[in-house]
This record gives C-alpha cells, structure tokens and sequence, in this order.
C-alpha cells in the first residue's frame, strides 16, 4: 500500500507513568442471567469447548468476571430462573445452572471474580406484594442466604452483590444488605449499586454518607461509554455492569471492540460486563445472538464462536484485574482510541481501536456520529516503559468491504528503537501490543453442522439423579418446570416434571398470570403433541398443552398458539391463546385432580383436534393465527401440577 498519494495524519502518543496511574482495572465479564442457557442439554465435548473459549486463560475470551442472576422463579428476559428458595421453608442451592456454571468458570480460571444479582424475588419475600423493600430484613436475608449457599454447597466465593436488576433501590434496604453481609461474616463481600443508571444512585451517595459507606462499585448499564459529574464525585469504582446486547456479528464485534476501550476512555469505567455470557436459548426469543458467542442447537452441538470472544481476548489475555490503566490514555487524532495498563512490575499493554461508527453500532444507547479515518500513529514509551525493547502484536481487521476479516492474529512482535514505535492504523482494526509474551488463539475442531430441532422428540423424564433441576430443551417463560420423584407412585409415574412456583413472584416483567415452558421448533406448524398430566390442585386445578406458540420473554402475557386445556372441575377447553381469552371449544372432559390423563393435540393446517386418554375429545378447531410456533405444557394458575411422557411428532 502507498500512502504517496495525499496527506496521511500522523501524530505521537505518549505512553508515561511518570506523573502517576490512572483507575485499577477490574476487569471484563459476561453475564449469565435471564433463563439463558442450554447447559443441561449440551452434550460433550462442546460444552466443554464452549466454556473453555469463554473462561480458559490464554485461549479464547478468558474472562476476568462472571455475573450470575441469583433466580427469582420470574421471567428474566429469555425465561425464567428457579429461586433457592421457592417458599419460606425451602432452601435448596443445587437448582438451576449457574452453581454449576460458576464452578466450571473457576476450574478454568481459580482467580474469576463472581458477581450475584437479583431480577426477581419470589412472592412470599414481599409478602405478597409485587416490591422487595416492604419487608428489608426478609429480602436481605433472602440474598445473603444465596451468598452463603454458594460458599457451603460448592466453595464458591462471590465477591459482589447488587440490588435489584434495573429496578428502584432503596437505601434503607442496601444499608441492612451492608449490615446483614457483615453479620454473617460476609465483610469481604462488596455490595454494587445500582445496576440501572447513573443517577439517581450517585446524588444518594453523595448525600448520604452512610449509603456510599455501604456501596463499593457503582455500576450502571449501557452508559454509552459515558458518565456523570456526581459518579466521579462519590470517588467510587465505576463499572459497566450490563452492556453490550447487540446482535453479535461483526458489527456487534465491533460495538464491543469500541465500548471496551472507551468505557474506561471516556466514562472512567474499569470493568464492563457482557449481556450475555453466550447465546443459549432458541433464536426466537427476545434479542437472539446477543451473546459474546452462540451455541443455541444443544442437540446438534453446534456452536459459533462469533467475533466478541476476539475482541475479548486483546484485553484480557494480557491484562488481569489489579492492573492499571495508565493516565496517559485517549482518542486518536483521526478517531478511535487507546488505552495502556500495567502490573506494576514493568508490564505493559496496549489496546487500539479504530471501529467507525457505522461498523460499531450497539444496540443503546444511541451513538452520536463520528469520524475515523487511517492515520499514522506513533507511541513513545516512556518513564518505567522507556527501557521496553520489544512487544508482542495482536491484531485483528474487520474487513467490512471484503467480508473476510481476521480475529485476533498474531504478528511479528515489533523490535522498539529508543522506546517508540508507528503503526499504520486503518478503519475498523484492534492492535494490541504488549509484552505478555503468553497469548493464544485457542481453537478446537469445528463442531457438529447446524441442524433444526428433531422432528421426533420425547421425554419420559426417568432420571433418578438429575445433573439438573430443569429438563432438556424447556425454555419456562413463566413458572419453573422441574425434575420431580413421586416417592409412593406405584404405577409409571415415579419421575416426572413438575410445576413449582405457586405464588405470583415479585416479577421483572410482566409474567403471565399461567404458567408455561416452550420447547421445539418456532417453524413447527402441523404437529401432534401429547402428554401425560397430573392437577394437584383440587377443584381449581388446570393445566395444557399447546402448539404454535408465538411468543415467550417480556411478551409471554400475550402467547398465542393452540392451546388445550384440563380442568380439576370436570372440563376442558380450546383457546388461541394462554390467557385464554379467545375460546374455541369447551365441554365436559371429567379430568379431575391427583388422577394421570393423556392430553393429545393434533394441529394440521387450519385445523385441531384434541384426544383424551386415547379418545376424541374435541376436533375441527379452526385456527387461522399462529401459523407457526413453539409446542408448550403450563398450568392455569401458579399451581403445583406434574408433567409425564411428553411427546412431539412434527411435520
Ligand atoms: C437489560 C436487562 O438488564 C437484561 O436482563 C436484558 O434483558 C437486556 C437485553 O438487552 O436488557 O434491560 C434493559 C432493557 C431496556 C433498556 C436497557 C436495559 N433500554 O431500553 O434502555
Ligand atoms: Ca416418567
């Protein structure tokens, strides 16, 4: 390439730590939360290759921080997480997968700082009510019992905790969260407030001293790499806590790549943590692939793993929470930005980017406009780096024009002559240079091919010592669905899969008033569904199956499908959606509680049919809308109700 041809910026950047360091870095994370994953289904070896491109040192993403959701047994974004304790009495830390999850993240990485936070809360913590503040003792202790939990049950240190996931807080409540950590001999634990914006967390802070006592990391979500005047006033740690969410193809690369150098650039921001971890759940939920990689065919194997898992890697393989940034950090004279940190001992890395701002687009906020352009840029080394004589060079180019970009190649390191060097910078590259020598683009055979849902699926959920509470493949949206033991069954229905949640939780989002788990293919639209069910609640009891079932996440309130219905009264029904609104055929089933019967729903074209125990219930529905969609099993209310020998057979 020439660059005879016209003006080509050139400018010098200094590299110094003479007059001081700038923030201790704390690191970069992903986010496992929101009933995201499939990790109870994936088979082996990928899962196993899956978590050693997000957590294994020096081989993919290698992160420095994983965000757990403490469940709630409320919708959460993708579905649901099962609470340790679903009713006052109960407690039990071996539901769900994030124990699971962060003990495999710790064998990989033993130094993986954990983070625990709450979306929701089950019902009886608010007594009832949809607000975790009336009763601060209840919540506190609640949270403080998932902390211990993690340490008693699977020696798992979680060293941050936050309050309530993009909600209100109140500072009554974190100021007992502070006490009650402390009483429990939980000092070492740091509390992050308050995982929504800015404010109005800061100015609490700063007018009350006893608050910002009690609060370590104030963290906020997607803060377009900015912050406010009071944040920095309060002289706290200042952390990214969810950000990113952006579809993660090369632009979402490319979103990522900009906000990890830049949330520290300009908002002084010194950990950023990724929502999500991975894109595990079907793609038809809400915000599909917004992962730092996909594996989303647990019963193929497949996964991808996508450009964010790069753009990670030129941080934090060369850097380590403890590092820090130096002063000497910026914008580039013709766009994009730099930042350096060291260890204190001589080390020193580099981070360049020059992502343009179409190519780096996040899902929000908005991103004002800005120009990038190729420029010559020369850094001079000095104060404890001036005697550095060689660095290593990482790179990787985007190639928007070609479709052929590069991730995270390594290049001749560069030989330093009086402690500077000059890169040609292009549009949408990230260098980094260092003199960790340890780097590795870790790789593994490619997996399996992407293929669809089987068509032929069943479960009888005979599984004596699940590694699980959940079932392979159910996404619950509302409710949660798990393994259960009938201890005095006699007949076939010793194992089976039960409804737990029987009270209306404190929600996130508007859970639906039944309870529902999907599984399958959205393409499904002829199809024969049948399973096994069990009402334990007398009289008032209801349960379905259902196929065509359009909608899950934040919209579950509003599903639509073909649903069939049981009731405990004697009855049955046919609706076109889950709350039942649009009814197509109801009669007299003689279904009644603490009895099994085979519910089958046959849907084909325009038409349904329903069988009872074998025999035609129903027939001729017509359904015009949906035309596609999820098969699903659910209750009518938050009731206890089991699950037996579900069975897809799909067109
Ligand atoms: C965040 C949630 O905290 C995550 O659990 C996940 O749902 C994520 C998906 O993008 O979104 O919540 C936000 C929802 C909306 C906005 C910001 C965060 N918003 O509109 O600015
Ligand atoms: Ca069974």
């Amino acid at each position: 390439l020439t660059l005879s041809l016209g003006f080509c910026s050139s400018h010098t950047y200094v590299l110094d730590d003479k007059a001081g360091l700038g923030r201790v870095f704390d690191g970069i994370g992903g986010l496992s939360g929101g009933g995201v994953s499939y990790w109870s289904v994936t088979t082996e070896p990928y899962r196993s290759q899956i978590l050693d491109y997000l957590f294994k040192p020096n081989f993919g993403a290698s992160l420095h921080i994983l965000k757990v959701e403490i469940g709630g047994d409320a919708q959460t974004t993708d579905g649901t997480e099962p609470s340790h304790m679903h009713y006052e009495n109960d407690e039990n830390y071996f539901r769900g997968y994030e124990w699971w999850l962060m003990k495999e993240a710790k064998k990989r990485n033993p130094n993986i700082t954990l983070i625990g936070l709450p979306w929701a809360f089950p019902g009886w913590v608010g007594h009832g009510k949809n607000w975790p503040y009336d009763f601060p003792d209840i919540t506190a202790a609640y949270v403080v019992n998932w902390i211990l939990g993690a340490k008693q049950f699977h020696d798992l240190d979680i060293q941050y905790v936050g309050i309530w996931n993009e909600r209100n807080y109140d500072s009554k409540y974190i100021k007992l969260l502070r006490y009650t950590l402390d009483k429990n001999g939980l000092e070492r634990v740091r509390i992050i407030a308050s995982d929504n914006l800015w404010e109005p967390i800061s100015l609490s802070m700063l007018l009350d001293p006893e608050l910002s006592r009690a609060v370590d990391v104030i963290g906020a979500h997607y803060p377009g790499t900015n912050t406010v005047m009071e944040a920095l006033k309060t002289q706290k740690k200042l952390w990214s806590s969810e950000d990113y969410s952006t579809f993660n193809d090369e632009v979402g690369g490319g979103c990522w790549a900009r906000i990890l150098n830049q949330n520290y650039v300009n908002g002084n921001m010194t950990a950023t943590i990724s929502w999500n971890l991975v894109a595990s759940y079907y793609e038809e939920l809400p915000f599909g692939r917004d992962g730092l990689m996909t594996a989303e065919e647990p019963w193929s194997g497949n996964y991808v793993v996508e450009s964010p898992i790069w753009i990670t890697a030129h941080t934090t393989q060369f850097t380590q929470p403890g590092w820090t940034y130096l002063q000497t950090v910026g914008h580039l004279a013709q766009g994009g930005s730099y930042v350096a940190l060291t260890d204190g001992k001589g080390n020193l890395t580099v981070v360049i980017e020059t992502m343009t701002h179409d190519h780096s687009v996040c899902i929000r906020p908005p991103l004002p406009p800005f120009n990038v352009t190729f420029q010559n840029a020369t850094f001079q080394l000095k104060g404890s780096f001036a005697s550095i004589k060689e660095l290593q060079v990482w790179r990787s180019q985007f190639n928007f024009k070609t479709k052929k970009p590069s991730f995270f190649e390594k290049l001749t390191p560069l030989k330093l002559l009086d402690g500077t060097f000059t890169l040609n910078l292009a549009e949408d590259e990230l260098y980094t240079l260092t003199t960790i020598t340890k780097g590795q683009k870790g790789s593994y055979p490619d997996p399996p091919p992407s293929a669809r849902f089987p068509k032929v699926y069943k479960d009888d959920f005979n599984v004596g010592n699940p590694p699980f509470s959940e079932a392979p493949n159910f996404a619950d949206q509302t409710g949660v669905f798990e393994y259960y033991i009938n201890l005095t069954d006699p007949g076939p229905h010793v194992f089976t899969l039960r409804q737990v949640v029987t009270e209306r939780p404190i929600t996130w989002v508007s859970d639906a008033d039944q309870t529902i788990s999907v599984i399958g293919d959205y393409q499904w639209q002829n199809l024969m569904v049948t399973c096994d069910v069990f009402m334990e609640s007398v009289k008032t009891g209801g349960v379905f199956i259902a196929a065509r079932v359009d909608k899950g996440g934040q919209s579950v309130r509003s599903a639509k499908g073909v649903f069939f219905w049981v009731f405990a009264d004697g009855t049955y029904k046919v609706t076109n959606d889950l709350a039942g609104q649009t009814v197509l055929a109801e009669g007299q089933s003689g279904t009644q509680a603490y009895g099994w019967h085979t519910l089958s729903l046959t849907v084909k074209g325009q038409y349904a049919s329903g069988q009872l125990n074998g025999y035609p219930l129903w027939k001729n529905a017509v359904v015009l809308t949906p035309k596609n969609g999820w098969a699903a099993i659910g209750t009518h209310s938050y009731e206890l109700a089991q699950f037996d020998n579900f069975a897809v057979v799909a067109e």
